[in-house]
């Protein structure tokens, strides 16, 4: 079995005791920051900048950071979205990292997480998440549709994650406007950004936004991804770990 796999079994569970704890969320307000026209109407490269304590991959990244005040930093740097993740098990986050930085920041905030039911997506709006992600390897394609749906109806966007060509055909066929090309295999942790380059140039730009996502570490690494078409970069390891969080975003 990947880690994906393992990653999916204890959402799973995570769910399940959601469901049997009875809780409800409230009502979901229509207040969007929209991550779509926020980039599409820019003409340079936007940042989303990603809050990430430790992942599979790396392990610990930077246990120690204050969730609001790196979101902060991001956003005073230039960064014009936060990601959160918010997945406990695997890479130490929490809802509860999402609510406040909600509170402090004033940009688009995606919840990065494993979406596997539509009460993760009830909560994520709950806690003020304007966009969510969804994974096209973790899920057969009806269910995609069916969360997908689901999170529109919230007044959620949706990061519809892509890695390969077979997953890119099923984010061109639900007609989804944002596609993140992740440049790092959830299955083997291998991490290129040939993937963007291959990607993103069966992508119709004019309508859809499309983000790169892993992996960029350098200026370079950006321009790279910003020619093939991509017109967002999502960056956690390189800014967790920059000492000039402003000049890394130059
Ligand atoms: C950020 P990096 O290499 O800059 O830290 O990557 C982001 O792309 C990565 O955290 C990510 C991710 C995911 C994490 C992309 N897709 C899905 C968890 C689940």
């Amino acid at each position: 079995t990947t880690i994906l796999d393992d990653i999916l079994k204890e959402k799973a569970k995570e769910v399940q005791k959601l469901k049997d704890s009875g809780a409800v969320e409230p009502a979901s307000d229509t207040t969007v920051h929209s991550l779509y026209d926020s980039f599409m109407n820019s003409d340079l490269l936007s940042v989303i900048g990603e809050v990430k304590r430790a992942s599979p991959s790396k392990g610990d990244i930077d246990n120690q950071v204050n969730p609001v005040e790196q979101a902060k930093a991001y956003v005073e740097a230039g960064a014009k979205a936060i990601s959160v993740l918010t997945d406990t098990p695997f890479f130490k986050g929490t809802m509860d990292d999402l609510a406040q930085i909600r509170k402090a920041v004033d940009v688009p905030i995606l919840c990065k997480d494993f979406i596997i039911d539509p009460i993760q997506i009830r909560r994520a709006k709950a806690h003020g998440a304007d966009v969510i992600l969804l994974i096209a390897s973790a899920l057969p394609k009806n269910e995609l549709v069916s969360l997908y749906n689901e999170a529109r109806r919230n007044h959620l966007e949706v990061l519809f994650e892509v890695h390969n060509e077979d997953e890119l055909t099923i984010a061109l066929d639900m007609d989804v406007d944002i596609i993140g090309i992740n440049n790092r295999n959830l299955k083997t942790f291998d991490v290129s950004l040939d993937v963007t380059e291959t990607l993103a140039e069966k992508i119709r730009a004019e309508e859809t936004l499309v983000i790169s996502e892993s992996g960029i570490k350098s200026k370079g690494d950006a321009k790279r991804v910003t020619r093939a078409g991509a017109k967002g970069i999502l960056v956690g390891e390189t800014l967790m770990k920059s000492d000039n969080i402003k000049e890394t975003l130059e």
